[in-house]
């Protein structure tokens, strides 16, 4: 279904490689989930207290603006991982095509999952008007599993109507937030799951060092050893899912390795994966990814989710799920 949001999108899509879903399962429940201008922090066990955020397109937000009734059935969720990212998150999210999306019909909330940052990133990205999810622990893979077992199951504290996209990309100014319309786009077209591969689009020179490009070619050839998919960047770090098929996920990664764990939990529930070329351009700050320690935590991760797979292929998909993605397709 062509959405017209991508407009003035050079398509540069290879064909799409996908693996078609025969399975559904609830994990979650499907919640509504909002917010307006707060900050949550994670209880110890990781759970959140949400104080929730301006939906930054929504019609009953300050600065929002009305769509038509028509179009105001979708909501989409844009996680952006932050450890220190002060100089980079603001950028990022002002990039966000709010406008677009809006007139697309999409309200957009934007959540910031900071990994206890020591700098101004929490400020930065409230005079935004973006959310903040304070994680607790370490670990990028700790910080948005706690924030999207948050959002997807808290159904009192959260007031979103109707099915969401979540959206998650680096907060470093890496990831291209104007292709989030094209990753929508594919996902309203009946993909489950849509990874941005930067080795099929464009790399600034210097954005990835000769290592790290090595390092996910090596990795990602195991990935497609293991599990079969044709998948180009494992590591990559702009992802988009359809809110049902997230619920049924099964994520365990507290680091680096969350990607991996997000790749292998799509295979395992067949869901319909494509990934889409992005343009990857240099970092704004420092790196903290540790290359060597990563790239075998990485690779670890993916043996173990191979090793431990369950076929959940075959399970029916619940009702419940089918009006989540009904709605969703409108
Ligand atoms: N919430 C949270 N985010 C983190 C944590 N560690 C890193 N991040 C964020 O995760 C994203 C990816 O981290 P990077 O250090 O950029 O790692 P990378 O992109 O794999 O490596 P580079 O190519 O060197 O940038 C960035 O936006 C980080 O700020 C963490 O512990 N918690
Ligand atoms: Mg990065």
């Amino acid at each position: 279904m062509a959405l017209g949001i991508t407009k003035g999108v050079k398509d540069r899509r290879p064909k799409a490689t996908s693996v078609r879903a025969r399975v559904r399962r609830t994990l979650f429940e499907h919640v509504p989930m909002t917010g307006s201008g707060a900050t949550i922090r994670a209880g110890p066990d990781g759970g959140g207290i949400f104080g929730g955020s301006l939906p930054l397109s929504n019609e009953s937000g300050p600065g929002g603006h009305s769509a038509p009734q028509a179009l105001r059935a979708r909501n989409i969720v844009v996680l952006l991982p932050a450890l220190n990212e002060e100089r980079a998150v603001g950028a990022v999210i002002e990039r966000i095509p709010m406008e677009d999306l809006r007139r697309s019909g999409y309200n957009t909330y934007v959540w910031v999952v900071d990994g206890q940052s020591v700098d101004a990133t929490l400020e930065v990205a409230k005079d935004r008007g973006a959310s903040v999810y304070v994680q607790s622990g370490e670990g990028k893979g700790n910080g948005v599993r706690q924030a999207l077992d948050l959002l997807m199951s808290d159904r009192n504290r959260q007031h979103i109507e109707g099915p969401k996209i979540y959206v998650m990309l680096d907060a470093d100014g890496t990831y291209p937030p104007e292709q989030i319309p094209e990753f929508v786009e594919a996902l309203e077209s009946g993909c489950d799951v849509v990874a941005g591969s930067r080795l099929r689009g464009r790399v600034e020179d210097g954005a990835l060092t000769s290592l790290n490009r090595l390092g996910n070619q090596v990795l990602s050839g195991f990935a497609r050893f293991l599990f079969g998919f044709p998948i180009s960047d494992v590591c990559t770090g702009m992802w988009a899912f359809r809110e049902d098929a997230l619920q049924r996920f099964r994520l365990d990664a507290e680091s680096f390795d969350l990607e991996a764990d997000l790749f292998a939990s799509a295979c395992e529930t067949g869901a319909h994966l494509t990934e889409l070329p992005v343009d990857y351009a240099c970092r704004i700050g420092k790196a903290k990814l540790v290359p060597i320690r990563t790239g075998i935590l990485i690779a670890w991760r993916l043996l173990m989710r191979r090793l431990n797979q369950r076929d959940m292929r075959d399970l029916q998909r619940p009702s419940a799920m089918s009006q989540v993605g009904r709605a969703a397709e409108q």
